[in-house]
């Protein structure tokens, strides 16, 4: 059996690893030349636990093999990314949407997944398995199954898995697959039960499409909903971390944590998908958009703070830019959005992140960002960070102007910045 993955990135990797690993010949392929000669060099090119060892062990078995271009298999399955397009002449979405929002909607970009389909076409023989994975607007699979027009089996089979945890989730993790007709369904299961232990469910391929962005838009307008307490709670003089706290000792009440804004290219993107198709879409919408607007709140609290403190070009340090703890990607970071608004506002910013390796400005060494600094914004989740000890900070104070930190999602032990008389401050307090 030889299954054919299309897209190697952090779905389409591990995924046709797994399989490489579970008895499948498998081809994995990218259009990128030099992610290819890397991942057949064994270099690490995405920073995921266990990934690259899992990789490794793939191809010295010879049961994977990386190129640039498809071939022939029994089945294939489409790992390529969907991001949004803010397309200004979409006037059907416009239609579709509030006024007061400025006249564009983010909708889906098929480009990779419709080139996707185009690479595979030529290589399609009768009965082949067709699977995609990538996130996309409900009825897309119906759509893309009418396109090929061969008489093949296809399923939308969404991926699932947390970054930083891909190889637990993807063989631990519950699947949903949705065939667009019941062998469809059966036959893409048995590809996924080689390696899954999760149960796997099947259904239709627009039920699955829209489970899949459920998914995502529970937890956004969740977010959404803690976020919007943390602006209240500034409001009232409430510390919203401890409000959420006591709140969430109710058996049936479990709020999510504030924080600098969504980031990531799931989360931050996918309730679009629904917004774009359905005008019912009004809570996603609002949800989206206020989180999105979080960095810009964020800003405005940081730079009305420092007129309070009479601190003219305030240097800042900005700590964390990946868009969550312990991942290196930087993808739709809330982070860098606060970064221009900081600089807008003729702020000097340097920036430290011990996980992150591209970014759009500097990064610096610890020392070299906190060097005649005023402020330290903290703005990731990352363990480095929570696990400050005494003597670090004691230090870092050292290098400092003015000790003041800014803990955009609480996560610092303060006790311990307190004693080395830092004056803290939380977002939502
Ligand atoms: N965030 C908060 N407050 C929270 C939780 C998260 O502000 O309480 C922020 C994070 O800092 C980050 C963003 O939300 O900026 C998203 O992070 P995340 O950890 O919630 O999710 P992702 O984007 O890393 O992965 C999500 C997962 N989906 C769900 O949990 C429903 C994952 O299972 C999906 O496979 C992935 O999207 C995907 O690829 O769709």
């Amino acid at each position: 059996n030889k299954i054919c993955v299309i897209g190697l990135g952090y779905i389409g990797l591990p995924t046709a690893s797994m399989l490489a690993n579970h008895g499948y010949y498998v081809v994995g392929v990218d259009i990128d030349e030099k992610r290819v000669e890397l991942i057949k060099n064994g270099e690490l090119i995405i920073d995921e636990p266990g990934l690259m060892t899992l990789v490794k062990g793939a191809i010295n078995s010879g049961n994977l093999n990386v190129k640039t271009e498809p071939e022939e298999a029994d089945a294939f399955i489409i790992c390529v990314p969907t991001p949004v397009i803010h397309d200004k002449n979409n006037k059907d979405n416009n239609k579709n949407n509030n006024k007061d929002n400025n006249n564009e909607t983010p909708k889906c970009d098929l480009t990779y997944v419709l080139s996707a389909v185009n690479g595979i076409k030529p290589y399609l023989k009768d009965g082949n398995l067709v699977v995609i994975e990538s996130t996309i607007p409900p009825k897309t699979t119906e759509m893309i199954y009418k396109l090929i027009d061969k008489n093949i089996h296809m399923a939308y089979c969404p991926e699932r898995v947390l970054p930083g945890k891909i190889l637990k989730e993807l063989v631990e993790n519950d699947r949903i697959v949705g065939g667009i007709d019941e062998e469809s369904s059966e036959l893409a299961k048995e590809v996924y039960k080689s390696f899954v232990d999760g149960d796997i469910y099947l259904t239709n391929s627009t039920t699955a499409e829209m489970v899949k962005l459920m998914e995502n838009t529970f937890r956004d307008v969740n977010i959404a909903l803690a976020n919007e307490f943390a602006k209240v709670c500034t409001e009232m003089k409430v510390n919203v971390w401890d409000a959420i706290n006591l709140a969430n000792k109710h058996p049936r009440v479990n709020i999510l944590n504030p924080g600098p804004g969504v980031g990531g290219h799931c989360i931050s993107i996918d309730p679009w998908f629904i917004v774009e198709k359905s005008k019912n879409a009004e809570l996603i919408k609002k949800a989206r958009e206020l989180n999105d607007n979080m960095p810009k709140y964020v800003c405005n609290l940081i730079v009305k703070e420092f007129k309070k403190l009479n601190i003219n070009n305030p240097k800042v340090s900005i700590f964390g830019v990946t868009y969550k703890g312990n991942v290196d990607d930087t993808r739709e970071s809330p982070a860098k959005k606060i970064i221009e608004c900081l600089l807008s506002n003729d702020f000097n910013v340097s920036i430290y992140d011990p996980h992150a390796k591209v970014f759009e400005y500097p990064l610096n060494k610890l020392e070299d960002c906190i060097k005649g600094s005023d402020c330290i914004i903290v703005l990731t989740d990352h363990d480095e960070f929570k696990n400050f000890e005494k003597e670090d900070i004691y230090e870092i104070s050292k290098l400092m102007k003015h000790k003041i930190v800014i803990d955009t999602k609480n996560i610092l032990n303060h006790n311990l910045w307190k004693e080395s008389k830092f004056e803290v401050k939380l977002l939502g307090d």
